[in-house]
């Protein structure tokens, strides 16, 4: 399967514009003997408030943007990799696949401007890939050679000792030298969302200013001098990050929470506070929330649950301490989500103020408007990763994918889900099942992965399969939650929101059952989705099933529990979160 890459175009309003080409392997490493261009390195003449950055186009950066901006500096985009030379500090989010941001980087003179950059010692924050570039080479669609600055290659996790690739969430970091930007960070969780990783190494260790164990000790951050870059994004890193940035754009700064409030030490479980969107009968976009899909009240008007206005539910979950917001457009399968600005509006708004992960579902395929215009469903992704969402979810068209797969054997490459976790990373795309159980007297009954049921069905039976369904849960599909899940990770989905439909809304807790059978068949990361309705439906899931996340909604809207009350239950259990 041929990679995509991000052509250079000059014309573009960031540096790029994004096309599918084939990669050619990038030629440069600043350890390599092509001569560096003749570029003059000087401090820059905008004010102490300017921040310069880096974006290559390749993906979501806005949230780093909001972080700046949200912190009172001002933004000065890179055009010229004089520009580079010219920051008074630069921050380089890197975003995307390896091999082309440095195919990006070398055509445009970016890759030697950042050697020379670094090498003067000048300000430089990378981030995510924006550290992992530094090392000489990486074997994501590789071996692949880096800027060569640091000695290593970056290679993947191993998911074959039980950990979940990608490694996604908040994870404890162990300093281990003055890192400046990371003073007192060891108590806390960041986020980490990546599958490739830099390992410590005699040759790197002076290098080295954190580690993060995650079934192997991996490089977390690096500092040398005025150059730090980390692996985690401080950007979505609650207060916390927020931190780490402004210490490096101000290094006078303080930490705003004090250390030893809370001991990290491994990946945290994650509570996910999630919003179901749409219009309501008079137009206005509103958090709904239904039983078991169904989210009209039950009056004379019928008219569509209203819980709240979504940008001010997603900052109060923030402030309330939820990992991430997810945003579901429920009505996304009928209405064409690019044609829903206001549903657009909502995730600018929200990344202004929201410093943990987005994840934004409904409606993400292909689409031919009534004008006849074609839409990719990678159009209808960028759209939503442009206005600040960090990852994506798809419902209905990952089933389709599915059966698809399933009947034929054969990657096309083409569906919605292997295009945009090709070019956005698989840890970018959520796949959102939908399943209705179906029970049956015996497993043989059916041809799909059947569960031994904890609670009988209505006539006795004790096996039951999780049918999956399309646009809203209104059809049922011949394919079953535990093959469309094993389906959708060998197509590229990096993590699972796996909600249920006879528990949805309920409050009786999640479907155990289902979530034990689906976590343990994929090594991606599943969220546990449906039916919690008190803290100990979250340690329930946590205990009984290998779930990364537990997702919930109504128990939130309602304002019946707290999010800071879950986790302090889960605390009390011995179930590491972030606090
Ligand atoms: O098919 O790609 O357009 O995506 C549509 C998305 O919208 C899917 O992710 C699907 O789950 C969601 N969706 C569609 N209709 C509804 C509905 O409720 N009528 N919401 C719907 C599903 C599920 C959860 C819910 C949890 C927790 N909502 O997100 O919030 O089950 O609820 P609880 O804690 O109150 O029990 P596509």
């Amino acid at each position: 399967m041929e990679a995509p890459s991000f052509a250079y175009s000059a014309s573009s309003s960031s540096l790029l514009s994004l096309r599918k080409t084939p990669l050619s392997s990038p030629r440069l490493s600043c350890f390599g003997n092509t001569k560096h261009r003749n570029f003059s390195v000087r401090a820059s003449s905008s004010g102490d408030s300017v921040v310069t950055l880096l974006d290559y186009g390749a993906g979501n950066v806005r949230s780093v943007r909001n972080a700046i901006r949200f912190l009172g500096f001002e933004i000065k985009d890179v055009q010229t990799p004089q520009d580079i030379l010219n920051a008074s500090r630069l921050v380089f989010p890197g975003v995307g696949a390896f091999a082309a941001a440095m195919e990006v980087l070398s055509k445009t003179g970016m890759d030697e401007a950042l050697c020379s950059y670094i090498e003067k010692d000048r300000p430089f924050l990378g981030i995510c890939l924006g550290l992992q570039l530094l090392f000489e080479s990486s074997e994501e669609n590789g071996p692949v050679k880096g800027l060569g600055l640091i000695p290593g290659t970056v290679g993947r996790f191993d998911s074959s000792n039980g950990f979940r690739v990608p490694h996604i969430g908040w994870n404890a970091l162990q300093i281990t030298k003055d890192s400046g930007i990371l003073d007192d960070v060891g108590n806390h969780h960041v986020y980490f969302v990546h599958s490739y990783r830099a390992m410590p190494s005699d040759d790197n260790s002076e290098w080295i200013s954190s580690k993060c164990d995650y079934g192997d000790k991996f490089i977390a951050s690096i500092r040398r001098g005025n150059v730090h870059a980390v692996q985690f994004h401080p950007e979505k890193s609650g207060d916390v990050g927020l931190s780490i940035l402004r210490r490096f754009l101000n290094p006078k700064s303080n930490m705003t929470k004090k250390p030893g409030e809370v001991k990290a030490s491994k990946l945290a479980k994650r509570v996910i506070a999630c919003l179901d969107v749409r219009a309501n009968d008079k137009g206005d976009l509103v958090v709904t929330k239904g039983d078991q899909y169904d989210v009209r009240e039950h009056t004379n008007e019928n008219e569509v649950r209203n819980l709240g206005k979504p940008v001010d539910l997603a900052g109060q979950y923030y402030k309330d301490g939820a990992d991430e917001v997810s945003f579901l457009n429920i009505t996304g399968f009928r209405d064409f989500p690019l044609g829903d600005l206001p549903m657009l509006q909502v995730l600018r708004y929200t990344s202004e103020n929201v410093f943990v992960p987005l994840t934004v579902g409904g409606g993400i395929r292909d689409f031919t408007d009534s004008t006849g215009r074609y839409y990719s469903s990678l159009e209808v992704a960028s759209e939503y990763f442009r206005s600040g969402a960090d990852k994506i979810s798809i419902g209905s068209d990952a089933v389709y994918a599915a059966e698809e797969y399933l009947r034929t054997g054969v990657k096309t490459g083409k569906t919605s889900l292997e295009q945009i976790s090709r070019v956005y990373g698989n840890q970018a795309v959520v796949v959102s099942i939908d399943p209705r159980r179906v029970y049956v007297k015996d497993p043989n009954d059916v041809q799909l992965k059947t569960v031994r049921v904890s609670n009988l069905g209505p006539n006795g039976e004790e096996y039951a399969w999780y049918q999956c369904t399309v646009n809203g849960g209104r059809e049922g599909r011949p394919i079953g939650a535990y093959e469309l899940a094993k389906a959708v990770e060998e197509l590229g989905a990096g993590e699972i929101l796996l909600n249920c439909i006879d528990c949805d809304g309920q409050g009786k807790g999640f479907d155990v059952d289902l979530i034990k059978l689906i976590s343990d068949a994929v090594s991606i990361p599943v969220i546990a989705s449906s039916g919690a309705g008190a803290p100990a439906h979250f340690s329930e899931v946590f205990n009984k099933t290998n779930a990364s996340a537990a997702l919930a909604a109504g128990i939130f809207h309602r304002k019946e529990v707290p999010i800071q009350s879950v986790k302090e239950h889960l605390l009390k259990e011995g179930i590491e979160v972030r606090i």
